[in-house]
């Protein structure tokens, strides 16, 4: 959890089975009808069905119950199909308008039936981006930035993303239709512990949240840790939790009421 927290990202290589990547692509060319906004998922999507089997796999149902919880509630899908040959490439962007929650997250889950090699267009991400935040193609200009990640993996893989990360397809220039489908889930439950927490006290969870990324200028570092010291806070209940005094620091104004 705490590297989701640092990077905004968790990435299962090739976890859904053969068959079922073999299957998709019927699926995905035919399209996924659009559900109303907000619907819980088995209203979304009934049993048997092919978006349902993809969040009923033991790794991305175990993944999705610790960073949204149980009976999250589907926001909306899309079959993204990114031509061979074709267009150009997105616009960095976040999928929505800033998201000013400082305790909660959506997660958007972005499946891969197919080997994404290089020249594919994997879906390109910046890691530690989440909680810097953006308003949709805001950032747009920035064509690269250092440490990103241009997604290439095998078929099968599932990614999910902290709704703030900033990401955008690539050119396909490929012979092959790039096929990805998305679904974005809102929690219905507070996040705080949901996760398998038995090491929530390892030396290990704060080496992670410290974790800087390349395209980080010095200053603003800073106040990625912090932003992560808030979130941490929020997902464990520990209102005490910090990094270096840094939290507790800003906090500390004697003589009047918390605010
Ligand atoms: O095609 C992709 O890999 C990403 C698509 C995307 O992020 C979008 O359309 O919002
Ligand atoms: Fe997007």
């Amino acid at each position: 959890m705490a590297r989701f927290v640092a990077h905004g990202a968790l990435r299962m290589d090739a976890v859904v089975p053969k068959d079922m990547n073999a299957e998709a692509f019927g699926v995905l060319a035919a399209g996924i009808p659009a559900v109303p906004y907000g619907v819980p998922v088995a209203e979304a999507y009934p049993e048997g069905s092919f978006p349902r089997r993809i969040l009923g796999l033991p790794e991305v149902a175990g993944a999705l119950r610790s960073l949204v919880g149980p009976d999250p509630t589907v926001d909306h899908h899309f079959v993204h199909v990114r031509e061979p040959r074709g267009g150009s490439a997105q616009p960095l962007h976040g999928d929505a308008i800033i998201d000013v929650r400082p305790d909660a997250f959506d997660v958007q889950l972005m499946y891969y039936p197919q080997d994404v090699t290089p020249e594919m267009g994997g879906t390109l991400s910046v890691p530690g981006s989440h909680l810097r935040r953006i308003n949709e193609t805001d950032i747009g200009r920035y064509q690269n930035l250092r440490g990103q990640s241009r997604l290439v993996c095998p078929a099968g893989t599932v990614v999910l993303l902290h709704h703030g990360i900033w990401h955008g397809g690539r050119r396909n220039d490929s012979d092959v239709v790039r096929y990805m489908f998305k679904i974005r889930l809102n929690p219905t439950v507070r996040q705080r512990l949901l996760w398998d927490t038995a090491d929530l006290h390892d030396p290990g969870v704060a080496e992670e949240l410290q974790r800087t990324f390349p395209w980080y200028e010095p200053a603003t570092a800073r106040l990625e840790t912090y932003n992560r010291i808030m979130l941490w806070r929020a997902l464990t209940g520990d209102d005490s939790f910090d990094l270096e005094y840094w939290a507790t620091r800003v906090a500390n104004r004697p003589g009047r009421s918390a605010v």
